[in-house]
């Protein structure tokens, strides 16, 4: 099982990834998308699902037309991992490539 992050590895985040927040209890960070339309949306979550399914690691999320909210966290350790931060990465890459 992965080790959750370290004090030094969660105060890096801001710095690390801008666009995402921490939660309260520093166990899962959370990003909104906006799209231009629905089918925008959809194509970025084909793209992600993908991604993380190759990963074997796989995001909480919901869809409301043009937004995607997404939280990520990892079930197994109770906790932030480096499989977040990693997804969370890719995740950034898909959004700008829309
Ligand atoms: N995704 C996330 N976000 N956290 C996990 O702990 C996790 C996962 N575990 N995807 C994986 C699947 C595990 O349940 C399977 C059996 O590998």
């Amino acid at each position: 099982m992965r080790p959750v992050l370290t004090t030094a590895e969660l105060s890096a985040l801001p710095a690390d990834l801008p666009q995402w927040t921490l939660d309260d209890e520093a166990k899962a960070i959370s990003r909104d998308l906006k799209f231009k339309d629905f089918r925008q949306a959809f194509a970025f979550m084909t793209q992600v699902a993908e991604v993380a399914d190759r990963m074997d690691h796989h995001p909480e999320w919901s869809n409301v037309y043009n937004t995607v909210s997404i939280r990520l966290t990892t079930h197994d350790s109770h906790g932030l991992t480096q499989g977040d931060i990693e997804l969370a990465r890719q995740i950034d890459s898909a959004a700008s490539g829309v």
